[in-house]
């Protein structure tokens, strides 16, 4: 039995298909994780929430635009004109599809090979523990709560609080948290969260460091396996334990797998279905 590691997807389902191909997949024996993003942008949101669903053996942890997809489906309002998942709001499975994907994680933690499994990052505060903890509060959270005006005007694409303290109130600590399991990429030396910078790494603002080349972090000692951040390049990051997979399948990159027992990576090529 191998492990398979999955960059972000986001509906890029033939290329998905292809990849699997690369490795030999057995569905029987193989296990896939999903560093999330699975839909938006891409042509196939639908075909590659059926297939994932469908796996016998997988973890999944949800990305931004997964989140998204759940917020739209209570709230159709907020649909924008670079969503692509329309395929999925008018799919006879859409609810089904929709508590399944609200069951998921926010964290996947392997306690035999130590690896972590996250969307975006971990706060350079939280330990193991700290991050298990706030995961499971959101997650359970998350799977229970009606998306509605309350829920979008307290916990939904609102940046504060910028950092971490034992000392926050429920409602910004569920905030903070799911703003760096699904969102984070740059962090201050001080450890405020920095969600408004979007551009290249190196023109980033001065301050601004990648969240995992923070020098005190508490989790450096975590095998950290991550997406969300498809200008990253795994030759741009120093650190050993961290391993970027969102190499930009979607903009005309690759669609990314990496084998946890070999460190092995496979990448299937894709044409460009977005524009930046
Ligand atoms: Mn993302």
């Amino acid at each position: 039995m191998s492990t398979y590691v999955i960059g972000d997807i986001q509906g890029c389902y033939d290329e998905l298909k292809n990849l699997l191909k690369l490795f030999n997949f057995n569905p029987q024996k193989d296990c896939l994780w999903f560093c999330g993003d699975l839909v938006n942008r891409g042509p196939k949101s639908l075909d590659v929430l059926r297939f994932v669903q469908d796996l016998k053996n997988k973890k999944i942890v949800l990305g931004n635009h997964d989140f998204h997809l759940l917020v739209v489906s209570e709230n159709p309002h907020l649909l924008s004109n670079e969503d692509t998942f329309t395929d999925v709001l008018g799919a006879s499975d859409q609810k089904a599809l929709c508590v399944w994907l609200k069951q998921q994680a926010l964290l996947h933690y392997d306690a035999e090979s130590d690896y972590v499994l996250v969307h975006a990052g971990l706060a350079p505060q939280w330990d193991l523990a700290q991050a298990q903890a706030c995961a499971a509060e959101l997650e359970t959270f998350l799977k229970t709560t009606a998306y509605d005006e309350a829920f979008l005007k307290n916990i939904y694409d609102n940046n504060e609080p910028r950092c971490w303290s034992g000392q926050l109130t429920d409602v910004e600590r569920l905030r903070f948290s799911l703003n760096c399991f699904t969102r984070l990429r740059f962090c201050d030396e001080e450890g405020n969260v920095h969600l408004e910078y979007k551009g290249p790494l190196g023109s980033q603002p001065e301050n601004l460091l990648p969240w995992y080349e923070i020098s005190w972090r508490k989790n450096k000692n975590l095998k950290i396996l991550f997406g969300h951040w498809s200008a990253l390049q795994k030759t741009k990051v120093r650190s050993q334990s961290v391993f970027p997979l969102d190499t930009g399948c979607v903009w005309g990159g690759q669609l990314t797998a990496l084998c946890l027992e070999t460190r092995k990576y496979y990448q299937e090529s894709c044409p460009v279905y977005a524009k930046y």
